[in-house]
């Protein structure tokens, strides 16, 4: 009986290792790879690397950015805003837990980027949210987006759209209480 609920716990330590390694690139494993060779963006003493953007489905109101975004300069940075021409409103989020309910909301004053840290904008952690869309975000395909730092200032980037596996953002059940904010697409 030990001999199992080790090998268990061992199960879980990989499957914990596994997904840290594939938080970086916020979405499958068969992603990883092809993210981060996407491209690394270096403005203004930031690195911004992994970006992708969800994909949804037809006529979805919103979608999610995710991107790793380091910093190893010495100055702290703060990410305040973006805008793309696809969506009508560009918004930096954070999920949080409210009881069971996993909900999000603007992050205030903007996201910080430490000096000489990474911060993961990932599902279910802090995202660029893409509202207002006006056309649909197809696998494979790209798309700008600029976001703006307060250091750094504007950082424009080509975001591949692919689609995230897990689900934790747009998963129904943690958005039972996010129907306008999520939008019709999660059934
Ligand atoms: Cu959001």
């Amino acid at each position: 009986m030990k001999k199992s609920i080790n090998a268990a716990l061992a199960a879980v330590f990989t499957l914990a290792l596994a997904t840290n390694a594939r938080a970086a690139g916020n979405t499958s494993s068969a992603d990883v790879s092809q993210i981060s060779s996407t491209q690394v963006i270096k403005a203004g003493g930031l690195e911004i690397s992994m970006p992708m953007i969800r994909a949804t489905p037809p006529k979805a109101p919103v979608s999610a950015g995710y991107m790793k975004i380091s910093n190893p300069s010495e100055t702290a940075d703060r990410l305040i805003g973006g805008s793309a021409e696809f969506a009508g409103k560009v918004e930096i989020h954070e999920m949080t837990m409210d009881g069971n309910i996993m909900k999000m909301r603007p992050v205030e004053g903007g996201l910080e980027i430490p000096s000489g840290s990474e911060v993961f904008l990932k599902p279910a952690g802090y995202h660029i949210m893409l509202m207002q869309l006006k056309e649909q975000m197809q696998e494979g395909q790209t798309r700008k987006l600029t976001l703006e730092f307060e250091q750094a200032g504007s950082i424009e980037l080509e975001l591949p759209v692919m689609p995230v596996g897990a689900g934790k953002h747009m998963g129904q059940k943690k958005h039972l209480g996010q129907k306008n904010h999520m939008g019709q697409q999660t059934n």
